[in-house]
């Protein structure tokens, strides 16, 4: 059956006002819901770790509200063309060695021309062979270019919802939450696996991460991978001085998608460098069982390896694939 039927002909599985009441029980009642669909679905105390590299930074024609590659935005970025095999695969080799199972590639594009594709192929291939499992983000996707990806043996395809469809004009005005839907659609129809998830933390309502947890969820086959981003405040961006979220709504989101998406690897993403461990503890009781490792996102920081060795073993935690 094609992806798209369940979406257009039937119900969908959850409303946004079913998320709210989720969203709006006692922490604990949350949290012990969380962790026994966590339990159900996954091993307790294993998580999976991805690497990121920024293969093209900066110089991004879009306007997303939050992002420190967009051109028309002054941020500390500095615009560097498409990067060199030779340097991915060392970064792709040091991040083995760190413990990720997964490179994932990004790219600041608003979507790939057929040549910068071939390019990214390229890259793909390498770090396939090196035996680890790839990922790219690279925008939106035209007709055939999730096919050729997955000819190169591509395993997944980040594209975030980012937020709620009604407050999608207020982050970004460069395209439409539809747009996003459509390559979401090109992904799944070539058999690629889909890593999807958003940013909370914007300045946004419950209602609002309600309806984009609701977006998520009621895509059908729901993603492999939920990347739930704590909004990184970078100097110069629109949103750079938007007030802190209260870490316990950050620790409720990610439990309604555990619960909302309980086959998915919830990962907590963007924001750990500034998250103390006792939050990220609570994320984890929350069932999220992803993060990225690696001293950098794509252009921010993120914790030192050492830093979460050291809240890994206080945790008990044990990356993936080793504890599975
Ligand atoms: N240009 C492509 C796109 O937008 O799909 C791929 C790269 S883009 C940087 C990938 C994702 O990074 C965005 O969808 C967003 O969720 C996340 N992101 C970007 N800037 C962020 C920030 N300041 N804080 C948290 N997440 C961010
Ligand atoms: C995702 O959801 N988060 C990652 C990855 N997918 C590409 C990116 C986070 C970027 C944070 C800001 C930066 O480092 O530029
Ligand atoms: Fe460009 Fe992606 Fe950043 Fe938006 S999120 S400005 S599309 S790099």
């Amino acid at each position: 059956m094609h992806a798209l039927v369940r979406q257009e002909t039937l119900e969908p599985a959850w409303t946004v006002q079913q998320i709210l009441d989720l969203l709006g029980r006692p922490l604990n009642d949350l949290l012990l819901q969380a962790q026994a669909v966590h339990r159900q679905y996954h091993p307790a105390n294993a998580v999976q770790c991805s690497r990121l590299a920024s293969i093209k930074t900066g110089g991004c024609p879009e306007d997303c509200a939050y992002c420190p590659q967009s051109s028309r935005y002054a941020t500390p970025v500095i615009n560097t063309p498409l990067m060199p095999l030779s340097e991915v695969l060392a970064q792709a080799r040091e991040a083995r060695a760190q413990g990720a199972q997964r490179f994932c590639m990004g790219a600041a594009w608003r979507s790939p021309t057929a040549r910068q594709l071939d390019d990214v192929i390229v890259r793909v291939q390498a770090v396939k062979a090196l035996g680890m499992e790839t990922c790219v983000t690279l925008g939106m996707l035209k007709e055939g270019q999730a096919q050729r990806l997955k000819e190169a043996g591509l395993d997944y395809y980040n594209h975030n919802l980012d937020t709620a469809p009604e407050h999608y004009a207020n982050i970004i005005t460069t395209r439409h939450f539809e747009d996003r839907l459509d390559t979401l659609r090109r992904v799944r129809a070539a058999g690629l696996k889909v890593c999807c998830g958003g940013i909370v933390g914007m300045g946004e309502s419950r209602a609002v991460r309600a309806g984009l947890v609701a977006a998520l969820a009621n895509l059908h086959p729901c993603p492999e991978s939920v990347p739930v981003n704590a909004l990184v405040k970078v100097p110069g961006t629109p949103l750079a001085d938007t007030p802190d979220l209260d870490v316990f709504e950050f620790v409720r989101t990610i439990a309604v998608a555990r619960i909302t998406m309980p086959t998915a690897v919830v990962r907590l993403s963007a924001g750990r460098e500034t998250m103390h461990a006792s939050t990220q503890a609570l994320c984890f009781m929350a069932g999220a069982n992803s993060v990225f490792i690696g001293e950098r996102l794509l252009t921010t920081a993120n914790p030192v390896p050492e830093s979460d060795q050291r809240l890994f073993e206080r945790l008990g935690l044990v990356a993936m694939p080793e504890a599975v």
